[in-house]
């Protein structure tokens, strides 16, 4: 029997789901133009990390018992490779095509800025559920908590005010995605102070289910309602051959 318990029902859901969304991906990807499937390619490089990772928690493959503490260290995993990728997927909506070289560096800058703030969010998350005492576990949550604060800072000042000083219509998508990906994420602190990492107020099964929908939203409704969006301005922007519906977008 491969269904045990509710726990590893949720994580058989995580598992269909995903696989499901990714199905859902290629199929609208196959109705985009080919200057715009890049930004499949991301949601898609997001769901099957997850889809993975579920199927490795599903077999129990994915966690480990140190020092007294469940670590599930296949969630730490996936966010690691999960969330710069959902980042970047934001990213390259927003940020316009560097005209002058001279601002490479600044755009370099920039983007490397979010993506490490996002890595040291999820280290110092997994640290926290490394921790053996009160005081560690405190710091490390609140250090991850913080690296969550700088990347949203960073989302919705200079990333945003990039967007929409460049084109009115793509900001707005940025801006949309930026508002639901925000909401996802920030249940994940909460779910993870409510669970047995934290305060314990919570049990397995219903911590096993919230990160389930979590993923499931934050990742497959992600990335098709990112793609949706996307089909819908280049309908709008109607874009020239060779140029992709942001590209387009910019004039
Ligand atoms: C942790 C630990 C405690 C503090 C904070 C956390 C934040 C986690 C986040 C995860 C997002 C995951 C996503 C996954 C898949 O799409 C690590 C739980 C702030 C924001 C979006």
């Amino acid at each position: 029997m491969l269904i045990v318990d509710m726990t590893t029902f949720w994580f058989w859901f995580g598992f269909v789901s995903l696989s499901l969304s990714s199905l859902g991906i290629i199929l609208l990807a196959a109705k985009f133009r080919r200057e715009d499937r890049f930004h499949a390619l991301i949601a898609l490089a997001v769901t099957s990390i997850a889809t993975i990772s579920y199927y490795a928690l599903a077999r129990g493959q994915a966690d480990v018992t140190i020092g007294g503490n469940v670590v599930v260290y296949g969630r730490y995993l996936d966010w690691l490779f999960t969330t710069p990728l959902l980042l970047l997927s934001l990213l390259v909506i927003a940020l316009p095509p560097v005209k002058d070289v001279r601002m490479t560096r600044e755009r370099i800058s920039l983007i490397a800025a979010v993506l490490a703030s996002d890595v040291l969010m999820v280290v110092t998350g997994l640290f926290a559920n490394l921790a053996t005492n009160t005081l560690d576990i405190v710091v490390w949550y609140l250090a991850s908590c913080g690296w969550l604060l700088i990347v949203l800072y960073l989302m919705f000042g200079e990333v945003q005010r990039q967007a929409f000083a460049h084109s009115e219509r793509s900001g707005k998508v940025y801006k949309s995605l930026l508002l639901f990906l925000t909401f996802a994420w920030v249940c994940y602190p909460i779910v993870w102070i409510l669970g047995d990492t934290g305060y314990g107020v919570i049990n397995a099964n219903t911590v096993a289910a919230a990160y389930a929908i979590l993923d499931v939203s934050a990742k497959g409704i992600f990335g098709i309602l990112t793609l949706t969006l996307l089909k819908k301005l280049g309908e709008k922007v109607n874009p020239s051959p060779k140029t992709s519906t942001v590209e387009a977008s910019d004039s």
